[in-house]
C-alpha cells in the first residue's frame, strides 16, 4: 500500500505535471534530444536565431485567437488540454479493466511490473542502479538517437 502510494506519487509527478509549465516559458534546452532538434546546423551550439523563432512558434500555438499574445484563458485552455491528454495516458496504462478507475490492485500490478523490469538481476530488490538504469531505458526509447552516448 506504502509502495503503491510512492509509486502513485512518482507517476502523477512525473506524467501529469511536468512539462505543463514549460509551455510558453523561454527554457533552454537540457535533453540531447531537445538541444539538436534547436541546433539547427548540427554544429553543437544554439544561437539566438535557433533559440528565438522557436519560443515564439510555440507562443503561435497557444495564441488560439491570433492576436498575437497568449492571455491566461488561453493559456489554462492549452494546460487543461495537455493535462487531460496526460490523465488519459495514465489511465489507460493503469486502468488495466478499463472501469475508468484505478484501484488498489491494479495499481500493485503497476508496481510489480515496474519492480520486476527494474530489477535487471532479479534478486527481489531495486538499487539505485537498478532505478537509474530503469529510467534510462526508459526514457531512451520513445528517443530516436542514433548516437549511442
Ligand atoms: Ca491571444
Ligand atoms: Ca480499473
Ligand atoms: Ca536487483
Amino acid at each position: 500500500m506504502t509502495r503503491s502510494k510512492i509509486l502513485l506519487a512518482a507517476i502523477l509527478g512525473t506524467t501529469l505535471f511536468a512539462g505543463a509549465a514549460m509551455a510558453v516559458e523561454p527554457v533552454l534546452p537540457r535533453t540531447t534530444k531537445a538541444f539538436n532538434r534547436l541546433d539547427a546546423d548540427h554544429d553543437g551550439k544554439i544561437t539566438l536565431n535557433d533559440f528565438k523563432p522557436r519560443v515564439e512558434q510555440r507562443l503561435a500555438r497557444l495564441d488560439t485567437d491570433k492576436n498575437g499574445e497568449v492571455s491566461e484563458a488561453e493559456l489554462n485552455a492549452y494546460m487543461e488540454k495537455r493535462l487531460e491528454q496526460r490523465k488519459a495516458r495514465l489511465m489507460k496504462r493503469l486502468d488495466t479493466d478499463g472501469n475508468g478507475a484505478i484501484s488498489v490492485a491494479e495499481l500493485d500490478k503497476a508496481v510489480d511490473d515496474v519492480f520486476a523490469a527494474a530489477d535487471t538481476d532479479h534478486d527481489g530488490a531495486v538499487t539505485l542502479d537498478e532505478a537509474r538504469q530503469f529510467r534510462m531505458a526508459k526514457l531512451k526509447k520513445p528517443v530516436q538517437d542514433s548516437q549511442p552516448n
